[in-house]
């Protein structure tokens, strides 16, 4: 077995594991809250890195357009019938490359070109994928936007409703990727049904949330739900789609042949591990804690004078408004990257710069919980934020900050990961 050391690569590829090591140290040494990134475990990482990478699968289970699939074929049942129970839905397609490559595959099982879709605009907390004219969302689909209360950072589902009815589009989108409340998809529902829409879910976010039973489901409001495996649900980089029984068929289509060649297998296997340690009841132990300690950085910023928007949140992540304190969205990531902390800029609400600039930063609480942080661990972070954030200019700050981080981190080994290997 390789071991987590990578010594046979460093042999073969010294510049590629050089990088990789140094990679695994960032990983390590850091404190990483960036929202849509977390650890996998060994197990999701060893299955990923297993021989199925070479074998061709195109095709479903028992269907494929290669001979030697038995094995794989048993893989990804196993995947398939895993995701159905974590979120109890009818059909499942485990095969999408990534999140994008699920969107585009269940819009185009229901859609057309030049249809029109609504989503939420992606400066008030939306995704590319979700209609902006640079995406294709936004080139094939005609892409009208919903926003969030200025004032309260909320989604105004009567505003949802009025837009809908005036744009009448063929399919609403519910779902973001810098919200930090509870979406109602009930709600999202019943405003499609009032205009003949289509309910796409992209619970990509919140998916480890909904599964460990801090969010409440899509699934029986949506029609399609589309999903990323990897953010709060902790398994490999990689996407999948749930449906009922009726729609499956078309979403299987449209995923092959309509959009993708071979599977990727490896990552499949990394699916079914990581939907397995999903469905343990330690999962729901991780999504509540992940919540909980989203809520003590959220409190701890809100008392330190550094408000968040929307006052606080409901799920993983947090938007910190740090250009109430005079500092850009980029300048605060550049600045936490140079102490250890990696978050990412983010517009806000109303926003007044540049979306290269932004007046925000996302911070997610998924990662941290992984490695083992509780809220007192998580209130230290949001403190040694604050402290960066409040002296940008004072270097001993910085300096004292980034060994705070260290010394933070090597309490808190990362699943997957030895220390001993860096
Ligand atoms: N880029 C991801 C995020 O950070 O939310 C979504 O695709």
């Amino acid at each position: 077995m390789a071991t987590m050391t990578h010594e046979v690569l460093a042999q073969a590829d010294p510049e590629a594991a050089a990088a990789i090591g140094r990679e695994r140290r960032r990983q390590v040494d850091g404190i990483e809250l960036i929202a849509s990134e977390n650890y996998v475990s060994e197990a999701v990482l060893e299955a990923v890195g297993t021989v199925l990478t070479n074998k061709y699968a195109e095709g479903l289970p028992g269907k494929r357009y290669y001979g030697g699939c038995e094995f794989v074929d048993e893989v990804e049942v196993l995947a398939i019938g895993r995701v159905k129970e974590l979120f109890g839905a009818g059909h499942a397609n485990v095969q999408p490359h990534s999140g994008a490559s699920a969107n585009l595959a269940a819009y185009f099982s229901l859609l057309n070109y030049g249809d029109k879709i609504l989503g939420l605009n992606l400066a008030e907390g939306g995704h590319l994928t979700h209609g902006k004219d640079v995406n294709f969302s936004g080139r094939f689909f005609e892409a009208h936007f919903y926003g969030v209360d200025h004032e309260t950072g909320l989604i105004d589902y009567d505003k949802v409703l009025e837009k809908a009815k005036e744009v009448r589009p063929r399919a609403i989108i519910a779902g973001a990727s810098a919200y930090s409340r509870i979406i109602d998809f009930r709600r999202f529902r019943e405003i499609a049904d009032e205009v003949g829409a289509y309910l796409f879910a992209d619970i990509a976010h919140i998916a480890g949330l909904i599964a460990g039973g801090m969010h409440p489901t899509s699934i029986g409001h949506a029609h399609i739900t589309m999903s990323t495996a990897h953010k709060t649900l902790r398994g490999p980089r990689s996407g999948f789609i749930l449906t009922d029984e009726e729609l499956g068929p078309g979403v299987d289509k449209t995923v092959f042949p309509g959009m993708q060649g071979g599977p990727l297998m490896h990552v499949i296997a990394g699916k079914a591990v990581a939907f397995r340690e999903a469905l343990q009841p330690s999962f729901r132990d991780y999504a509540r804690r992940v919540v909980e300690n989203a809520q003590a950085m959220a409190a701890a910023f809100v008392e330190r004078g550094i408000p968040v928007i929307s006052g606080g949140t409901d799920n993983h992540l947090l938007l910190v408004d740090v250009g109430s304190i005079g500092i850009s969205g980029r300048k605060a990531e550049r600045l936490l990257d140079t102490v250890g902390i990696s978050t990412n800029r983010n517009t806000i609400p109303g926003e007044t710069r540049s979306a290269l600039q932004a007046s925000g930063i996302r911070v997610g609480s998924a990662a941290v919980t992984t490695r083992g942080f509780g809220t007192q661990e998580s209130t230290r972070v949001a403190d040694l934020i604050t402290q960066v954030l409040q002296a940008p200019e004072d270097e001993a700050v910085l300096r004292r900050v980034s060994n705070d981080v260290l010394e933070l981190t090597s309490g808190f080994p990362v699943p997957g990961i030895e220390r001993a290997g860096l």
